[in-house]
């Protein structure tokens, strides 16, 4: 038939294993079959690629909150000079189709850092969100700093350790973070979750958190507070079929209970803490401001397709870009979907909406 293949890649190597299926679950439900074949691949936990089955229930939450997880006896996938290629159980490898396009779905290294994203484009393949570059940089919370400041977009100050500069001369990097001011948070530079993340209130605490994020990466990044009485404010960036990206309603998130900070637990884990407002109640010269520097960020990282760009609004009235995400939480009630959903873009619509705008972009250099 002449409908565009779609190959939904998700699951593996991160710790983010299960929400990946689960979130390619709700996109391969989403997916009209009348306008598109679907081909799941799944990435399984030891890093084999596999020919998944197409049964969305499989990937779903299971009975006694079993977490889904790609079944690495499936019949083997390799990324071939002419496409995606699988081996059946004769080891007799068959052509799984031309793949049309690709949906990425997988968090942090290889996946979420422009890696996939740069064999793709070594393969002329299609797919949809960030490029290489833009993939790589928002991955990346020093260098996405490093491209929003050199854009004029206001930032958190911060201060960047190299695993050269914390074994040489560790106390110039503490008296760095001291210029800062407590607390701090301190973070791998890259990985895209809260692991590894921790909130330092004073000196002491300082070398442990450095040495807890050294184990995620060996690169980290120590962030002012953005001040008490701060707001947490997202905001998402879709393009539309023209090419321009536009902004949507400004998100909160209204946390409860006794998390330190928005953390993976209150982000992930089903005790519902964490509440979004959608929009947030804000004046509209906020709201405004807001939109308009979601669009500023993300041209700044040349992202392309969508993004969530997230904020602190400070009790003066300053906004604060925060981070931007390329690979957003993505079931059908994360915050991006919501956003999209507020503006009568419904979670099937958004997932065809990004599939035609990576169908009509040329592979290559664009
Ligand atoms: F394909 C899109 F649209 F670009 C896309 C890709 C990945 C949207 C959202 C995501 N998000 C995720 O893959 C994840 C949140 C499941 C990573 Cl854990």
């Amino acid at each position: 038939s002449g409908k565009p293949r779609v190959a939904v890649v998700f699951g593996g190597r991160s710790s983010e294993h299960a929400i990946s299926c689960l979130t390619a679950g709700s996109v391969i439900a989403a997916i009209d079959p009348e306008a598109y074949d679907v081909v799941p691949v799944g990435i399984a936990r030891d890093g084999r690629w596999v020919l998944e089955s197409g049964e969305s229930d499989r990937l779903q939450i299971g009975s006694g909150g079993a977490l889904p997880e790609v079944d690495a006896t499936r019949p083997l996938i390799r990324l071939h000079q002419s496409g995606l290629v699988v081996n059946d159980a004769a080891d007799v490898p068959s052509e799984l189709g031309d793949v049309d396009v690709v949906m990425p779905l997988l968090h942090g290294p290889f996946g979420e850092d422009g890696t996939l994203q740069g064999l793709l484009e070594m393969a002329g393949v299609r797919y949809v969100g960030a490029g290489v570059l833009s993939s790589a940089i928002s991955m990346d919370k020093h260098y996405m700093k490093v491209v929003l400041q050199s854009a004029g977009l206001p930032v958190l100050p911060h201060v960047l350790i190299t695993p050269r500069g914390w074994t040489e001369d560790p106390e110039a990097c503490r008296e760095s973070v001291r210029a800062l001011g407590f607390p701090v948070f301190v973070k791998p530079c890259r990985g895209g979750s809260s692991i590894g993340i921790s909130r330092v209130d004073d000196e002491s605490g300082l070398d442990a958190a450095v040495e807890a994020a050294r184990e995620h990466d060996p690169r980290v990044l120590v962030e002012a507070g953005a001040g008490e009485g701060c707001r947490e404010l997202e905001c998402g960036v879709l393009e539309s079929l023209d090419g321009a990206p536009q902004a949507s309603v400004v998100a909160e998130i209204v946390v409860a209970g006794d998390h330190a900070f928005y953390d993976f637990e209150a982000k992930y884990l089903p005790d519902q803490d964490t509440l979004a407002s959608i929009p947030a109640d804000l004046p509209d010269d906020v709201a405004d401001r807001v939109r308009a520097m979601a669009l500023r960020t993300f041209a700044a990282v040349d992202a392309e397709g969508l993004a969530r760009v997230d904020f602190f609004l400070q009790p003066d009235g300053t906004v604060v870009v925060n981070e931007l995400n390329t690979m957003p939480g993505f079931t059908p009630t994360s915050m991006f979907p919501m956003v999209w959903k507020a503006a009568g873009i419904d979670y099937p619509a958004l997932v065809d909406r990004l599939l035609r705008l990576a169908l009509a972009r040329e592979p290559g250099l664009r």
